[in-house]
């Protein structure tokens, strides 16, 4: 089990997103919190901390009290039930909302902490928790500078106390801005976006994969995003009853009415059985262009030369420029060994058309309960990271060429977050039909 997903603990945690955001910048690394204690769960007393929290390594401890500080100590060293420790990485803080954040960092080779059975976490005789119950007891001494004023506002009653064993995070596995600034310079560049030729206005771009994946989700999540509001053009849900059941092609328009020059092509999903889901053969004939805007498919028999509307010799326009596999991120196994064969199989036909190949790893808020709690963890989400590198093996597809997605389905308002990542992928989408265009010409 990854890091991440240990982190997510029966007990939860009364930091808000707010608050794990300002605590962040206590530490120069990215780190996670993994909540052991939690005193209106476990006991407002020495022994109950000592229970959860003795041999964890470095740990964090948040105090709250009624007058709204956040405030406690971190240190580096092992919580025990007796003895005094020197530790230079220690330092005590407090947050408040709108008195920011405050670290006041241990006075060199000072005891950083006193451990003692019948205490809570005790940062230098200064600062104690549960020295009686749900009461702090503070003292100036020499192991910090603050006062009790700065550091709690004088409060000394404790309504929560929480401590975390701090995990460092090793380097995000992909680097991501995210913020609006990204998100209207991918805008830009999509919108400006020149193909390399410059005949066909549109790259067409085919998502294909396992039912309820995602495909038409993603289609109104491209559509969300250049509207600026959340849509449903491509009718999702998924499956035998809701899901995608005709060929239909989606330009986009954008709020100050330009458009840009790619196209998404939604498809049935893909099953293992040869009942229900696309035949394999549609999904080289759409590649090839054969196949008319909302073909109706079926699932036994795939469209012949003289079916209606068939287009028999298709221009460069209108074939497709580039294949996107929609995975579920949130399904243990990504694919079964069945599916894996048949998209193999298909996976070859795709490449010796020399057609650019890119995988959507979509529900990651599913798939990892830190992602879903906050979509930015996305980038150090071990547990997404893995999936990533297994799609990558199976499909033989290079990690840069795969991307993780939330789509809009749940939500009613667009979100930065969820666009950037929507965004890089889409991008990333146009520029490799791009390719397709220019190895044509070579
Ligand atoms: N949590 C989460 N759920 C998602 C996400 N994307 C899609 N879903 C859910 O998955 C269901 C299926 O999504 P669709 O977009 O219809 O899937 P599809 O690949 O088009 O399905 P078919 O047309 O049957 O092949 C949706 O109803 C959503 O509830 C996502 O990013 N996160
Ligand atoms: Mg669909």
């Amino acid at each position: 089990m990854s890091r991440l997903h240990r982190a997510m603990s029966e007990i939860t945690s009364k930091l808000t997103i707010e608050e794990r955001e300002q605590i962040a910048k206590l530490f120069n690394e990215k780190v996670n919190l993994h909540l052991l204690y939690k005193a209106s769960v476990h006991g407002f007393d020495g022994k109950s901390f000592h229970d959860k929290c003795d041999g964890q390594g470095p740990t964090l401890t948040v105090g709250y009290n009624k007058s709204g500080y956040v405030f406690g100590g971190y240190t580096s060293e092992d919580f025990v039930t007796d003895g005094n420790k020197k530790d230079n990485k220690a330092f005590l803080y407090r947050f408040r909302h709108a008195y920011g954040l405050m670290k006041f960092a241990v006075q060199l080779n000072t005891v950083a902490v006193y451990n003692h059975l019948k205490h809570g976490p005790n940062f230098g005789d200064s600062l104690v928790f549960m020295a009686d119950g749900n009461r702090i007891r503070y003292t100036s001494g020499p192991s910090y500078c603050v006062d009790e004023n700065t550091l709690l506002g004088g409060d000394q009653n404790l309504s929560e106390c929480e401590v975390y064993r701090v995990e460092e995070l090793k380097a995000p596995w992909r680097n991501i801005t995210f913020d609006e600034w990204h998100k209207r310079n991918q805008i830009a560049s999509i919108n400006s976006y020149k193909l390399y030729r410059s005949s066909v206005p549109q790259a067409r771009i085919l998502l294909i994969g396992p039912i309820g994946g995602g495909k038409s989700s993603f289609i109104n999540s491209v559509n969300s995003v250049f509207r600026g509001h959340v849509t449903n053009r491509a009718l999702a849900g998924g499956g035998t009853i809701n899901g995608t059941k005709m060929f239909r092609t989606y330009s986009f328009g954008n709020a100050d009415g330009k458009s840009p020059p790619l196209m998404l092509c939604d498809t049935m999903g893909m099953t293992e059985c040869t009942e229900w889901g696309i035949h394999s053969d549609d999904i080289i004939s759409i590649i090839k262009g054969h196949v008319p805007k909302k073909y109706q498919f079926n699932t036994t028999s795939p469209i012949q030369t003289d079916t209606k509307g068939y287009i028999k010799s298709a221009t460069i326009g209108e074939r497709i420029h580039c294949v996107v596999y929609v995975l579920d991120a949130s399904k243990p196994t990504l694919l079964s060994p069945e599916m894996e064969r048949k998209m193999c199989t298909i996976q070859s036909q795709i490449t010796d058309l020399e057609i650019p190949q890119v995988v959507l790893l979509t529900k990651v808020d599913e798939a990892c309960p830190l992602v879903g709690e906050d979509l930015r963890n996305v980038v150090w989400s071990e547990h997404i990271e893995q999936k990533v590198l297994e799609v990558g093996k199976k499909l033989c597809v290079p990690v840069s060429c795969i991307f993780p997605v939330k789509n809009y389905w749940l939500d009613i308002k667009c979100d930065d977050v969820m666009d950037v990542l929507i965004l890089s992928a889409l991008l990333q989408m146009l520029r490799y039909a791009d390719d397709y265009f220019e190895n044509l010409d070579d």
